[in-house]
């Protein structure tokens, strides 16, 4: 087992702008480092407020050996627990979506309400309190329509986030939209080859013929810089802040997340075949077609696309070692009618098809870096910044969560 010392002259050991060293990409040790110390402390994207559209609707999910349950209540609000029941632990929800007027524990049939309250639990006589038996709560927030959950006792702080949000994701009104399609494929990679190759349009021409017929390849507007450093990203910027949508590159103090709003090529205004929109209805408050896309990354597992037609988000979860799951959301118009608003496969081929091209690459690149044969090699400064940002957050969030006084005071 490695202890944190030896994780930090790990991290210690890393190049400046070079890819990290193979342990950090196979090592079941610093899978666990990552989960303990990024996954069950950071916020965590689990879903679209819109995957759960009523009282009832609910999604589990698993991240290390946590089971969580995210569950909208009668009154509306969506809640987080444990899913580990308050009698002798048993999982209660072994679906990974579905509704349920009540959550009622398989073994013995405890039964609590949306909320978490015990309401009924058999022969547990008189001195029995069902009040000190409702479900664990975990942290989970509803920013902007997108469902956050924290394992952590403390949670950090959200406003920032929140206020951004707000200004960005709120013009496509996510509350409004509805799921129209979801895959989720699992790639044989450690889940920050998933992030690193998504940092980066280095690979895109090489690799994504269907998504390069409207997005742009140029590192100035997908890269770590703001993307004013684009004469057409400068004039998409002007244009959509002059119109009063948010367009502008900001980034969290600590480089968590980021939000932009980028042009496509030509008089492309979505993903689709032939540039046109995939969506006859336009979503939310957003002024014209030709929107682009606000791109949205919060580390350590999402990034997601706002269009004028449609809203994708992508949630990464890590399964082992070198096994990721990346779910894709596709969201449209409450009242857009397949058939009629949109047809499914124009909707969907792009990024299904970008989503398995991307897991070629990862896998491959997780081969080569098992090899004997890996050395951590340098990255392009002139495309590969987002990566570097990154792997940067990430050396930085592991050496401080190895360093912090919670830590030291544990040991
Ligand atoms: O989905 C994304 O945001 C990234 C940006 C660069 C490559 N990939 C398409
Ligand atoms: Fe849930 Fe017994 S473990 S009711
Ligand atoms: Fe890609």
């Amino acid at each position: 087992m490695l202890s944190n010392s030896d994780l930090l002259y790990l991290l210690m050991s890393r190049k400046p702008w070079h890819s990290l060293p193979q342990a950090f990409y196979t090592d079941p040790d610093v899978y666990q480092a990552d989960l303990q110390n990024i996954w069950q402390r950071d916020w965590i994207f689990a879903a679209p407020s819109a995957e759960l559209p009523k009282g009832g609707s609910y999604i589990t999910l698993e991240l290390g050996t946590a089971s969580v349950i995210i569950v909208r209540g009668m009154d509306g609000v969506v809640r987080a627990f444990h899913n580990s029941c308050r009698h002798r632990g048993s999982r209660i929800c072994s679906a990974q979506k579905g509704t349920a007027p009540k959550l009622v524990c398989p073994y013995h049939q405890w039964t609590y309400d949306l909320d978490g309250k015990l309401l009924w639990a058999r022969e547990m006589g008189a001195d029995f309190d069902p009040s000190a038996h409702g479900l664990g709560l975990v942290h989970c927030r509803d920013i902007a329509g997108m469902i956050f959950i924290c394992l952590a006792e403390n949670a950090p702080d959200t406003r920032d986030l929140e206020a951004q949000a707000a200004r960005y994701m709120g013009p496509h009104d996510l509350a409004n939209l509805k799921v129209a399609h979801q895959s989720s494929i699992i790639e044989e990679a450690n889940w920050k080859l998933v992030l690193e190759n998504n940092r980066e349009c280095y690979h895109c021409s090489g690799s994504h013929p269907s998504l390069c017929v409207t997005f742009p390849d140029d590192p100035n507007l997908v890269g770590a810089d703001d993307s004013t450093t684009s004469n057409a990203g400068r004039a998409h910027v002007d244009r959509c802040e002059a119109a009063g949508l948010p367009a502008k590159y900001v980034i969290d103090a600590s480089e968590r997340w980021r939000f932009v709003r980028i042009p496509f090529l030509g008089k492309g205004v979505s993903y689709t075949l032939d540039g046109k929109a995939a969506v006859a209805k336009r979503v939310g408050r957003v002024p014209f077609d030709d929107a682009g896309s606000c791109l949205f990354f919060h580390y350590p597992n999402t990034w997601n696309h706002f269009l004028s037609d449609q809203v994708l988000t992508f949630r990464v979860l890590p399964v082992g070692p070198m096994q990721t799951q990346v779910t894709t959301t596709w969201l449209v118009h409450k009242d857009a009618e397949e058939g009629r608003d949109y047809d499914l496969k124009r909707l969907t081929e792009v990024w299904i098809a970008t989503n398995d091209e991307d897991r070629r690459i990862v896998e491959e690149n997780q081969r080569g870096i098992n090899s004997p044969g890996y050395k951590p090699g340098p990255y392009s400064q002139v495309q590969e910044g987002g990566v570097n940002q990154f792997v940067d957050w990430y050396c930085r969030t592991l050496q401080t969560a190895l360093m912090g006084p919670a830590r030291i005071a544990a040991e």
